[in-house]
């Protein structure tokens, strides 16, 4: 049911500053930078092969990644796995005993997404998503 790592992503105080290092440096291919206000971040994306690197940065104080950075400084803050369909992927994550994040899935313009805690996954945040739409 899980199909590949769609993305990686990394906490970072300034995409702009990262970009600096992972676009002009390393040489990944940039497809586009993005505000996710749902999650208080702004986001540029990155590909490798067939994976995504997302660079996070928080929108605002008060967000998850803020307190992220805060506690923790930069770094790898989740892992997320491709799913065909995250409803049915949760159900059989839930069936074990094991909460999301969020209810519901969070429904993006082209995505839907949810975590699982990284006390319950050895020390990392999981994602799930599922692209409605390819990333453009
Ligand atoms: N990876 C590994 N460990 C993490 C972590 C992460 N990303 N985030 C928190 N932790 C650890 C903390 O270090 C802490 O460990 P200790 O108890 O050993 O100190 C523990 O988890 C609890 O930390 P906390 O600061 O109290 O964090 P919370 O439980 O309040 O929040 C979480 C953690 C996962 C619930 C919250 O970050 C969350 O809701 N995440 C989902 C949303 C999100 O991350 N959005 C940003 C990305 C959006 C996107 O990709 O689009």
């Amino acid at each position: 049911v899980i199909r590949k790592i769609d993305h990686i992503g990394i906490a970072v105080r300034s995409v702009d500053d990262a970009l600096k290092a992972y676009k002009d440096v390393i040489g990944l291919k940039f497809i586009k930078t993005e505000e996710v206000p749902e999650e208080k971040v702004k986001i540029a994306m990155l590909k490798v092969g067939e994976t995504y690197i997302e660079l996070l940065e928080p929108l605002s104080e008060d967000s998850a990644l803020a307190k992220f950075l805060e506690k923790r400084g930069e770094g790898i803050h989740h892992i997320a796995f491709a799913v065909d369909n995250i409803n049915e992927a949760m159900e059989k994550v839930k069936a074990s005993g094991v909460n999301f994040i969020y209810e519901r899935p969070r429904e993006l313009h082209d995505r839907k997404i949810n975590f699982i805690h990284p006390k319950f996954s050895h020390g990392v945040l999981l994602e799930l998503v599922e692209r409605i739409k390819e990333v453009e």
